[in-house]
């Protein structure tokens, strides 16, 4: 993939709450939905290593204990999602992180009343996207 390919490739984490609601079908077919492929999938079972690693940036914060159990609390599906720019496309379908705040018509703000359980993460940039797919694929 040469830099000026517009098709990226972005990391999309299905959370333990969209595993334990049943969203998982309803979060990917709007992925599906808007042209985006879906090209590695996977059911894990995050530890808190790997947590810690995904969430490095987060690790000091205070609101890092609490995530770290949620985000390990149960199994969650790690995809790698393919198309025109996925990267910015997945992260405006996705919407903002509070799922109280978040747009109507985005996963969050249709799915989550929560900052905490909001169903799905979603890589923020190439570098991101790079890193990630990389710790949870190899
Ligand atoms: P996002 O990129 O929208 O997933 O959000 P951030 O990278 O800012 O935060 C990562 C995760 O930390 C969020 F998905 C949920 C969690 N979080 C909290 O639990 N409390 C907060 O105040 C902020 C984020």
């Amino acid at each position: 993939m040469s830099s000026s390919d517009p098709t990226q490739r972005t990391f999309v984490l299905l959370k333990p709450d969209a595993v334990r609601r049943g969203l998982v079908g309803a979060v990917l077919s709007r992925l599906e939905a808007k042209g985006l492929s879906i090209v590695a999938i996977q059911d894990r079972q995050v530890d808190g290593e790997l947590a810690d690693q995904h969430y490095a940036e987060h690790v000091e914060r205070d609101f890092y204990p609490p995530l770290r159990t949620f985000i390990t609390s149960g199994p969650s599906i790690a995809v790698i999602v393919e198309g025109d720019q996925a990267i910015d496309v997945v992260r405006t379908l996705v919407g903002a992180t509070d799922g109280r705040k978040a747009a109507a018509g985005t996963i969050r703000g249709d799915y989550s009343l929560s900052n905490r359980e909001n169903l799905v993460h979603a890589s923020d940039s190439e570098e991101s996207a790079a890193r990630e797919i990389k710790l949870w694929f190899g």
